[in-house]
């Protein structure tokens, strides 16, 4: 008989190789040296792991532990950042938080991405089911001529971000955003868009940004990627899991963390109890989980999924967790 399959730490990371915000969550376990099983997602709906899961939410990555469901890097970074706190990334001084933060909340919450994403080259918008599964993400249609149309002005907004970190907080030759001697989170923070345009050929013309622009900001991503081959080989391997396989382990795990209150100044009025939707307010918002709200507080939502779930999940319930800021949570059948 095979050996069972398991999830180191229990953790799952559910990813597809070309997702930007999935390396935030990849490279962060690698720069940790946190073991965990990935089970891969194609890139364009359906995804039938997520549904035999009874999951609604769309965007990736999604990661669980045990048989809690975290949504969106943000809030997947903070787990894990409280879940394993021995040699955390993240700096324990309010204004060097302020700065992770405002990264966080420029390059996450902002325009960042959305101007990024303007700049995928048009030709490589060859595939319908493509450009019908994306329709509306980041405001746009996806069709090639209307990525023509915008690139001027996403190019202009990018240039500005490498002449913005070039000319502040690079400036002085440092190594790391906040001077540390490896990469923190506020690197992490900062670096997956700028890394996924150099990455990316024909994103960005080398008459606009090249190394010779910007020779502090490449000089930074090339070291930011010696570090995560650093810490890539010296990581424990990464367990691949197919879907049965993930699902299985998810749905004979335990919770990995009790349930949090109900925070009743949260604004919303939501009560313990009442039965909600949580989703993302930008895009994909029409994929809705159902449960009972568990937890609310200023930056997280939690909610228990029972008798909603795909064919194993339903009898058991999941807790999924978002981020309070950029998901909406409404009461079922109310206005909230
Ligand atoms: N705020 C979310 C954004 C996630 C997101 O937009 N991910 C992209 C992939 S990089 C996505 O979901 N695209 C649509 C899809 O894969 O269905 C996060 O931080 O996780």
């Amino acid at each position: 008989m095979g050996e069972r399959p398991t999830a180191p730490n229990g953790i799952i990371l559910f990813n597809y190789p070309v997702s930007p915000f999935g390396r935030r969550v990849s490279w962060y376990l690698a720069l940790r040296g946190i073991g965990y099983a990935l089970c891969e997602q194609p890139f364009i709906m359906p995804r039938p792991d997520l549904e035999k899961l009874g999951l609604k939410y769309r965007r990736i990555p999604i990661l669980t532990i045990g048989r809690d469901v975290y949504l969106d890097t943000r809030l997947i970074i903070r787990k894990l950042e409280e879940k394993f706190p021995d040699g955390k990334l993240g700096s324990e001084k309010p204004e060097e938080v302020f700065v992770e933060k405002l990264l966080e909340k420029y390059m996450v919450e902002g325009p960042v991405f959305s101007m990024a994403t303007g700049l995928v080259p048009a030709q490589m918008m060859n595939d319908a089911k493509v450009m019908e599964d994306r329709k509306g993400f980041c405001g746009r249609d996806w069709t090639r001529e209307s990525l023509e149309q915008g690139r001027p002005e996403c190019l202009v907004y990018v240039r500005n971000l490498f002449d913005f970190l070039e000319t502040t907080i690079l400036a002085d030759g440092r190594k790391w955003i906040l001077n540390s001697a490896k990469p923190s989170l506020a690197d992490i923070e900062a670096i997956w868009p700028m890394d996924w345009l150099v990455g990316m050929e024909g994103a960005v013309p080398s008459h606009v940004v090249s190394e010779k622009h910007f020779p502090k900001v490449y000089a930074w991503i090339h070291r930011f990627r010696a570090a995560l081959d650093e810490a890539q080989s010296a990581a424990p391997g990464t367990a691949v899991l197919d879907g049965d396989e993930a699902v299985n382990v998810i749905l004979q795990s335990s919770f990995s963390e009790g349930t949090g209150t109900v925070d009743q100044n949260d604004g919303s009025g939501l009560k313990a109890g009442t039965e909600v939707e949580l989703y993302p307010a930008d895009w994909g918002s029409e994929h809705r989980d159902v449960g009972q709200l568990v937890a609310l507080g200023p930056d997280e939502v939690t909610v228990e999924a029972k008798g909603t779930g795909g064919a194993g999940a339903g009898a058991a319930g999941l807790r999924i967790h978002g981020p309070r800021t950029g998901f909406r949570v409404t009461e079922m059948g109310g206005s909230t």
